[in-house]
């Protein structure tokens, strides 16, 4: 008998006797489940906690995009910014008109990541020269050039009415519309004093539907820049002015654009959360984020705490608790600060944890602006889950008295926010 055969035969008696001394266990059975699992939390109790946390945030963000991969079905199949808007109107969430207006801010976002991405290349970078915007700060080339390209866009989707900007001094009312008022409110670019250095930067939008109707304004005045009439000036602006200053639950959408490694647009239309990410080779915005949901707790805090000595008791006691390691297990939060709204609430928004710009002794009412900052901001952030307080009232609530109003911001888990909250009920 051949050589071969002799030891395949061999080899057959060996396996039989091996397999008929060890108990027969399949490899799907649940006891090698139940083992995989033992092991598993053996190896995950080893993990340092920093570990885990990186990894529960992947996992975090990770689940929101694969609850997206349904959409992109093969990888020429692109879930642009328009396809998604068409299905929102298919199930009658948003008419076309706001869907147009929606589509022009996008396409001002692209046209601004563009100039941002360039700003050092084609000397957009440093101050316009043209003195200081209504908030007293300098101008930068960009926040101009940020401002021209959103009001053009909205102004050439011909469904607005009035748009209001942190660059300007006023509401603008636009040309007399063919149809759709929709009120816009914006800041073209905000986190500017960190443009220079290249670090990211965004724009944030909120639209309203007309509280009065626009056509009282219109029947008043010759289209113009401004709020010019022939008529009495006062009324119309003040037509203007009572159409943008809504609070913040009157918002059908809000949105911002992170400019930044990658240019992502968040966006909620009412009915939650999505994140559409600009692919370069197709300029699309593509959706990357569906229904994202703020974690409900992030130790993570994201504060300018440079102004700690100008906060108010509450305030101080509540960073001091943060960074108590005995309060939290042995491990205090930890501090993430960009410096541009935009950078520090996308972080929050995917990674949990809390964005806060309190007032202190020189801002009584901090920094950021209630219409086109913290307003839609925290649409958004309610949208996801998650919370946007003044520390003691809902920003949400806010009915604003002027356009260009400062209000304290704390932003973002749910719980964070209530825990920050809870030092000014004590
Ligand atoms: P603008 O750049 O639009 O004025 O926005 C305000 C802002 O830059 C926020 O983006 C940022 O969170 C905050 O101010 C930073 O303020 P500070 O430099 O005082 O920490």
């Amino acid at each position: 008998m051949a050589l071969a055969q002799r030891s395949t035969l061999k080899n057959a008696a060996a396996q039989r006797t091996r397999s008929a001394a060890a108990p027969r266990v399949a490899f799907s059975s649940p006891v090698v489940a139940q083992l995989r699992q033992a092991a598993q939390t053996v190896r995950a109790a080893q993990q340092p906690a920093a570990q885990r946390n990186v990894k529960a945030q992947a996992a975090a963000v990770e689940a929101t995009q694969a609850k997206t991969e349904v959409y992109n079905k093969s990888q020429f199949e692109l879930y642009t910014l328009t396809t998604w808007l068409l299905q929102e109107q298919r199930k009658g969430k948003i008419d076309s008109e706001l869907a147009t207006v929606i589509s022009s801010i996008s396409l001002a976002c692209k046209q601004i990541a563009a100039a941002v991405g360039r700003s050092g290349i084609s000397s957009l970078t440093g101050v316009a020269g043209t003195g200081e915007n209504v908030q007293g700060e300098e101008q930068k080339k960009l926040d101009v050039i940020s401002n021209d390209i959103f009001c053009n866009c909205l102004r050439m989707s011909g469904r607005t009415g009035v748009i209001a900007s942190e660059e300007e001094a006023t509401p603008v009312a636009v040309e007399e519309t063919d149809s759709g008022n929709y009120i816009v409110v914006f800041d073209p670019l905000d986190g500017s004093s960190n443009i220079d250095a290249g670090i990211s930067v965004g724009s944030i939008f909120g639209i309203y539907e007309p509280s009065i109707s626009v056509g009282s304004i219109f029947g008043i005045y010759e289209p113009s820049e401004t709020c010019m009439v022939d008529g009495d000036l006062d009324q119309s602006l003040e037509a203007c002015i009572t159409n943008v200053c809504q609070p913040g639950k009157n918002l059908l959408v809000a949105g911002y654009c992170l400019y930044s490694s990658c240019h992502t647009m968040v966006l909620t239309i009412g009915d939650g959360v999505y994140g559409f990410t600009l692919d370069p080779y197709v300029g699309e915005f593509v959706l990357t984020h569906n229904r994202i949901q703020v974690p409900e707790v992030g130790k993570i805090y994201s504060f300018n705490e440079g102004n700690y000595a100008m906060w108010d008791e509450p305030t101080k006691k509540y960073m001091d608790s943060l960074k108590d390691p005995a309060k939290w297990g042995g491990k205090p939060y930890s501090a993430r600060y960009i410096g541009s709204l935009v950078g520090d609430f996308h972080r929050t928004l995917l990674y949990g944890g809390i964005y806060g710009y309190p007032g202190d002794a020189k801002n009584k009412n901090g920094k950021l602006r209630l219409l086109y900052e913290c307003a839609p901001m925290s649409f958004i952030a309610e949208q996801a889950g998650g919370m946007g307080s003044t520390g003691k009232e809902r920003v949400l609530d806010i009915q604003p008295t002027e356009v260009h109003q400062r209000v304290p911001l704390m932003i973002g888990s749910k719980k964070e926010v209530e825990y920050y909250e809870s030092f000014y009920k004590n």
